[in-house]
């Protein structure tokens, strides 16, 4: 008996020499494994935190996330609207290497890979609470969900400080999103905030105790109270935002693994104002970039490396031991984090190439607004294809690529400077030079002192299209344009012809009537 036993505990003791260490390094790949939480704010304007340096709009959570990771300086989404950026998200290509996706509310094709369903085959859960990809049609695509992952958007809440604010409940989706999950698989997982995207409670920020003289007014925006409103209005959503943050970060906290969890917190473009969101300006496509992660990156550091939106999907492919998909083109972030440094980290990472096409619609036969233009530390190079369009939209659709505001109908009213900075048309290049003009209003493309700099950043920036293949780089953009947008019509041309034959033929036939009246 004693003896049998024994031999069983040999069994046993040789058994597990074989499985355990196959056992114990599965578990440790596992454990090794970060989760990801990918946090979205939709139209948040890079300087708008604390941890940017703004005085007046409050953002606590992201200002601690930021001391106890690395803060990124030069951020920047590849086309300033929402669509297209998170399009470029999530495939970890340029805007102009994503076909239909380019254009705003467009056609997002599943002939492009990314990343969640590349993570899902790799054994993460993935899911999406909030605003994912779009507006746009993915089913026209090929997609049966959401490309940024499966939705849980279940429930609602009334609990929100201003009424401009979504009803999403966004703690308690979290939370469902958080519970779906397979007991010890990692997580990769999109907050996508409807914040602060319009429309706003009007006057919401003063009511709720914000002081005008305390807002900082950008140089491209009439410095008038409703202006300063407007700006308040904005920050309450932000802030709204913020506060999101913080409870999510505690159920993730409440897991045990919020150490080991890589929280990005970042923007898709700049605020809902003039001359920023859907334009190619300094503040339109500087985006904030946050990233948490104790257990595996040195915190409180500052980085000026520039990186891209195209960026993330193989930084997330990377972490989960992921090889980048080959349709990629950004650069993994992971070396950057991994770094103990502050400041210039990599070398190469110095300059940054954007684009738009097609956003609104609101120009005859539905034409975007084509723009190509490269940023380095100190320069913005501009080139505008069309000078001959209006780049905000048509005066006749009310400047559609501007979304309405009360700073627009102020900036509309106003007329001159204002007016012709934000909506009216612009020549065919523009130079800035952001270490003086930091929001870049000054257009120094007249300046023969920078001739020979706008001319080699041109070159560089076209090198590189060509090289990416670029249709409007290779004398095909007009390929754009062909593009099916299915948003609503209310802001298209034809519509705006349509609505003048109507008047037209109605006042004929009063007219006629009027003649025939005894
Ligand atoms: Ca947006």
């Amino acid at each position: 008996m004693k003896n049998r036993f024994a031999a069983l505990l040999q069994l046993a003791a040789l058994v597990a020499a074989l499985i355990w260490p196959v056992a114990a390094s599965a578990a440790a790949s596992a454990q090794q494994r970060p989760n990801v939480l990918f946090i979205i704010f939709d139209d948040w304007g890079w300087r708008d935190s604390g941890a940017y340096g703004s005085k007046w709009v409050k953002t606590p959570n992201v200002d601690r996330a930021a001391q106890e990771g690395v803060r990124f300086t030069n951020a920047f989404t590849t086309n300033p609207k929402c669509s297209p950026c998170r399009a470029t998200i999530l495939t970890g290509r340029n805007t102009w290497q994503l076909e239909e996706a380019a254009c705003h509310n467009g056609i997002f094709s599943n002939k492009f890979a990314v990343y969640p369903d590349l993570l899902e085959q790799a054994g993460y859960a993935v899911g999406l609470v909030g605003k994912g990809w779009g507006p746009g049609d993915f089913k026209a695509g090929g997609w049966t969900r959401n490309p940024a992952g499966p939705l849980f958007n279940n429930f609602t809440t009334n609990d929100r400080i201003a009424t401009g604010i979504s009803k999403n409940d966004y703690v308690k989706n979290f939370e469902a999103m958080l519970q779906s999950r397979t007991a010890g698989k990692p997580f990769c997982f999109w907050l996508g905030f409807h914040e602060p995207h319009r429309g706003y409670e009007l006057n919401s920020g003063v009511r709720l105790g914000k002081k005008l003289a305390d807002v900082t007014v950008p140089p491209y925006l009439p410095d008038l109270p409703a202006v300063r409103s407007d700006l308040a209005d904005y920050a309450i959503e932000v802030e709204s935002a913020d506060t999101m943050i913080g409870r999510v970060l505690k159920l993730v906290e409440a897991t045990g693994e919020l150490d080991n969890t890589v929280v990005v917190i970042t923007s898709d473009h700049g605020m809902p104002f003039p001359y920023v969101k859907g334009q190619i300006h300094e503040d339109g496509f500087h985006v904030p970039l946050v990233v948490r992660w104790p257990a595996g990156i040195k915190g409180g550091r500052v980085v000026e490396d520039f990186v891209s939106a195209t960026d993330f999907a193989p930084t997330f492919l990377e972490l989960a031991g992921v090889k980048p998909h080959v349709q990629m083109v950004g650069r993994s972030l992971v070396p950057v984090l991994r770094s103990e440094k502050s400041g210039q980290i990599d070398a190469a990472r110095n300059a940054i190439v954007v684009a738009k096409e097609r956003h609104d619609i609101g120009r005859p036969n539905d034409w975007g607004y084509p723009v190509r233009a490269i940023r380095t530390k100190e320069f913005l190079y501009v080139r505008n294809f069309f000078p001959d369009r209006w780049p905000a939209g048509n005066p006749e659709t009310d400047f559609g690529n501007v979304d309405p505001s009360p700073s627009k109908e102020i900036i509309k009213a106003l007329g001159g400077y204002y007016f012709d900075l934000s909506l009216g048309k612009r020549p065919a290049e523009e130079f800035y030079r952001l270490t003086e003009d930091p929001a870049g209003v000054n257009n120094l493309a007249g300046d023969p002192a920078f001739g020979a700099t706008m001319r080699e950043l041109s070159e560089r920036m076209f090198a590189q299209l060509r090289a990416e293949k670029d249709p409007r780089a290779l004398g095909n953009g007009t390929i754009f344009d062909t593009y099916k947008y299915v948003g609503g019509r209310a802001k298209g041309y034809d519509t705006w012809v349509k609505k003048q034959e109507e008047k037209a033929a109605a006042a004929a036939k009063n007219s006629k009537g009027g003649g025939e009246a005894p």
